[in-house]
């Protein structure tokens, strides 16, 4: 589809209290098409204002109609709410492609996934319940009840803008809580486009709110409103510590989804063939813009050699292009500011001692001329002591090291302030089950790369992160347990 087909021509607005709605102030903000750098479309920009109104709306809906719907009730809206997204995905597939800047054939891909996860938690709710505790005073009968948090604030980065969303949006629901969705002011316009759909499957105003604009006044707003019981973030571990600081002026609940400086490890024993695949997979997939993707590739040394020559001839291969074209496999990053991001770390590595490999010229490639085009890339010859072997660059480059044993292998995964996932690929089913409990990680893959999915938890370790998205967990991490004592 051509950008004037599902791109609106006016601006685009928030969703608040059931209503498409503009700015208080009227102000807007662009989105920018990062493929050409060009203005895609206007935004209206909330302040603190709009942000009031949205938690308000909320709060009323938690406080009045949201309270006294069932379970069952609530379980029938996600399902009719995944049956719209549905219905809809090969447009915000589009949308997508050209507002972060997504190859079309994967954004379908991706956002086909985006109904299961509201169906998922549209069946894990009808299993949410308390427990009765066989408590040593004989004169009581305890129990706990599982209730809702109440207004979560729900903060969504620009990497899997809508994806992101809903995985946050429907275990807040299903626990029974109203939510404020503030998706990135970088990518604001396919979660835009829920609030007709939310209205359409039949949630009463107030229970889902949007709002846009930027993290330092619109996200900020939301972290400090007394009314928001919990934020739930993902995002740069910058922004998720100062959200950690400024949630505790009001004890809120928080998950935080951060960085990552994910390892793989390759034993000589590997199917490297596999292994090598996944590493291709981590540099290209969305440009290398993913949190769990193993930017660090540990190579026992006897097959290093042979591994990055695999590599570097699937790298020379890849189809780099325009996001609208089916066959590009990887397009641009994100915006022109994340790729000069990435542009300063290798300048880093390098003058690190670190050798730069690249792979496709891009000055060959006249019609690739924004900014936020990038070619893949590998660190060769880094040691973990280097800012590329230890701080997160959120683009199609990955550090490659060398290791002589296990132990040394280990140690070298595990030297990190991230925590987010580590892979190993072995034969040895001895050793993986020592790497399980060796890899200090929230994620641990063997043989596969490190890949999500809704029904099984994922959150990190250490400054990765508080908390865990997708899986029960997330359900759980959005309600508060009431112990009732009763006197018999
Ligand atoms: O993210 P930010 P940025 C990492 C990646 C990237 C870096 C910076 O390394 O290079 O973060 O990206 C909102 N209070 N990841 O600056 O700032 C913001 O509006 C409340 C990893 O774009 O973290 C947006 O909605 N909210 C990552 C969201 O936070 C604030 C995905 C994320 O923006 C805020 C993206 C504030 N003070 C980037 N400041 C992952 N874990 O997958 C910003 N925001």
């Amino acid at each position: 589809m051509k950008r004037e087909d599902v791109i609106r021509a006016g601006t685009y607005p928030m969703f608040i209290d059931g209503r498409e709605v503009p700015s208080l102030s009227g102000k807007t903000f662009p989105s920018i098409d990062p493929s050409t750098g060009q203005r895609l479309a206007s935004v209206y920009e909330a302040d603190a204002e709009d942000v009031n109104l949205a938690v308000a709306a909320a709060q009323r809906a938690f406080e009045g109609i949201w309270r006294t719907t069932t379970p069952r009730e609530r379980s029938q809206k996600l399902m009719k709410f995944a049956q719209l997204v549905a219905s809809h995905v090969d447009r915000l597939s589009w949308i997508e492609c050209y507002d972060a800047g997504k190859p079309i054939t994967a954004s379908r891909a991706w956002l086909a996934g985006a109904p299961g996860t509201l169906e998922y938690y549209a069946g894990c709710l009808l299993g949410l319940a308390g427990e009765t505790l066989n408590v040593s005073d004989k004169t009581l009968m305890d129990f706990t009840l599982r209730e809702p948090l109440g207004v979560c604030g729900l903060i969504v980065p620009w990497n899997f803008p809508l994806s992101i969303a809903l995985l946050k949006m429907a275990p807040a629901l299903a626990a029974g809580n109203c939510v404020v969705v503030k998706p990135s002011e970088i990518t604001p316009l396919s979660t835009s486009e829920l609030g007709a759909l939310v209205a359409e499957a039949g949630f009463p105003p107030g229970v889902i709110n949007i709002v846009h604009g930027p993290g330092s006044t619109v996200g900020a707003a939301l972290v400090r409103h007394p009314r928001v019981a919990k934020i739930s973030f993902t995002g740069g571990s910058d922004t998720g510590k100062r959200i950690f600081r400024e949630s505790a002026d009001t004890v809120k609940r928080l998950t935080l989804e951060l960085g990552g400086k994910s390892a793989s490890l390759v034993f000589a024993d590997a199917d490297i063939d596999k292994a090598v695949d996944v590493a291709y997979t981590d540099i290209v997939r969305n440009s290398g813009q993913v949190c769990g993707a193993c930017t660090r590739v540990l190579l026992e040394e006897s097959i290093a050699d042979q591994f990055t020559e695999a590599l570097e001839r699937r790298l020379s291969a890849v189809k780099l292009g325009m996001p609208e074209d089916p066959a590009t496999e990887m397009g641009p990053l994100v915006s022109a500011t994340q790729a000069a991001k990435v542009r300063s770390y290798l300048e880093i590595g390098q003058q690190e001692g670190a050798r730069l490999g690249t792979y496709i010229q891009l000055s060959d490639r006249s019609e690739l001329r924004s900014d936020a085009f990038l070619a893949p890339m590998l660190f060769h010859d880094a040691v973990s002591t280097m800012r590329v072997a230890r701080e997160e660059i959120f683009g199609p480059v990955l550090t490659v090291m060398r290791f002589r044993d296990e132990a040394d292998a280990v140690s070298m995964a595990n030297d990190s302030p991230y925590g987010l996932a580590a892979c190993a690929f072995t034969r040895d089913a001895s050793r993986a089950m020592r790497l399980v409990k060796a890899l200090s990680a929230g994620t641990v893959c063997i043989n596969t790369g490190a890949r999500s999915a809704v029904d099984a938890p994922f959150g990190g370790f250490r400054e990765s992160g508080v908390g865990k998205e997708r899986g029960k967990e997330a359900l759980l991490d959005d309600t508060q347990i009431k112990n009732v004592r009763f006197a018999l």
